[in-house]
């Protein structure tokens, strides 16, 4: 492509030759209704213009023929336009069940990253090429929008809604390209912006494990320091008034209204923010909301722990092999938690550790957190 002008932005997600080809067909479709249009419109006015003052045009008796005909075609053609658009809009809304999860919270005006393996960035986004990336949205204050437009992706964050926004891409090209955000949210929304570093999968890991920005632990360790801080055990730990959350990720749950509905993020962050919304069947609906509790973030780093807990068969999230040290480092750490149910939530996370340093200073700090934690050390029954 040349540098100095391009009418799109670089292709650089499996989506983008899909999007283009169907907004050239767009282009192609209005282009050729104009050219012939115009064409008509002037042959017309020239062949059957007025010329004499006594020329009566014939009157005319209408025709089921043509009638049909101009409507059955452009009915076909938005029909096509239909059927194009949605086979693509499926694709981008149906998410790939081996993706890559990275947490995104907008606020006014940055956009603030954070990896599964701990790594946080602030308008900046490292990807690995060549893999499904998930990007779980939510904001902080106003109404955001994550767009990128070399991916051709883009998803509006909504404030106060009981589910996260998502999105996903595959990239397919190294490189570096903008993040926009693309809804109006203050005086400085323009400034809102950001890269996505697209990586080879071997940088992508160097670039993991390099530095100490994921020196508080995994999302997986830091969410269970929210969840002990929070007093969740209490209630979610065997015998407890809650149900135990292993393996809670990905099921179905059949209500007390006789609804039902599949564990995912956003059913998490509903039974956090909004407790009393769906009460699991046979189950009392005791859960107190900790709506203006938890912060986004924190909210994000329960979810990863909950989730967590369900899947640890699951690939680890594009963590490196190098999590084989910082697995045994964090399982002999566990025993000191203070949820006994918590145990068997944590080692099979344990896995995503990608950096054998940070996952013991993660789980240290961990420690300390429940030790100095009141809630967490509440009597339990
Ligand atoms: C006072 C006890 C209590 C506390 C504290 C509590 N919960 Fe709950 N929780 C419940 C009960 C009871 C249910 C089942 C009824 C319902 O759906 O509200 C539940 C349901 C849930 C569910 C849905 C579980 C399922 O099986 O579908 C999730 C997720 C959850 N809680 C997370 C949390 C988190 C995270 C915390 C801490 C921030 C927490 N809970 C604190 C009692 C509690
Ligand atoms: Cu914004």
């Amino acid at each position: 492509m040349k540098d100095w002008f391009s009418l799109q932005p670089e292709q650089a997600s499996t989506f983008a030759a899909d999007v283009d080809a169907l907004y050239w067909y767009l282009w192609a479709l209005t282009a050729f209704f104009f050219v012939l249009l115009v064409t008509l419109l002037i042959v017309f006015t020239v062949k059957y213009r007025r010329r004499t003052d006594q020329d009566v045009p014939r009157p005319i008796a209408g025709s089921i023929k043509l009638e049909t005909v101009w409507t059955v075609i452009p009915f076909i053609i938005s029909l096509s336009v239909f059927a194009w658009a949605a086979s693509i809009y499926v694709k981008m809304v149906r998410h790939p069940a081996d993706s890559m999860d990275i947490y995104v919270v907008g606020k006014q005006w940055m956009w603030k990253f954070q990896h599964p393996e701990g790594q946080r960035e602030i308008n900046e986004l490292h990807v690995p090429v060549g893999k499904k990336v998930r990007l779980v949205m939510s904001t902080e204050d106003v109404l955001h929008s994550m767009f990128i437009p070399a991916f051709r992706v883009k998803q509006d964050v909504v404030p106060g809604a009981n589910r996260f926004s998502t999105l996903w891409f595959e990239a397919t090209k190294p490189g570096k390209y903008h993040i926009f955000c693309a809804e109006y949210c203050g005086t400085q929304h323009s400034g809102m912006i950001g890269s996505v570093y697209v990586m080879d999968p071997v940088e992508y890991q160097q670039w993991l494990s390099g530095g100490g920005a994921s020196a508080g632990g995994t999302m997986v360790q830091q969410g269970e320091k929210v969840y002990n801080a929070l007093g969740c055990a209490s209630c979610h730990q065997a015998g407890g008034l809650g149900p135990q959350l292993e393996g809670l990720f990905g099921k179905k749950r059949t209500f007390t209204d006789g609804g039902s509905m599949v564990a995912d993020e956003s059913y998490i962050r509903e039974s956090i923010l909004n407790s009393q919304a769906h009460i699991v069947a046979g189950y009392q609906p005791v859960m107190p909301t900790f709506q203006g509790q938890v912060s986004e973030e924190e909210l994000m780093k329960l979810v990863a722990f909950i989730k967590g807990a369900a899947n640890s068969t699951q690939p680890a999230d594009g963590a490196g092999a190098a999590a084989g040290a910082g697995a045994g480092a964090t399982s002999t750490a566990l025993p000191g938690t203070v949820g006994n149910s918590n145990k068997t939530i944590a080692p099979g996370q344990a896995a995503e550790g990608a950096n054998p340093v940070d996952t013991k200073t993660g789980t240290e700090t961990s420690r300390t957190t429940e030790q100095a934690s009141p809630q967490s050390m509440a009597p339990k029954r």
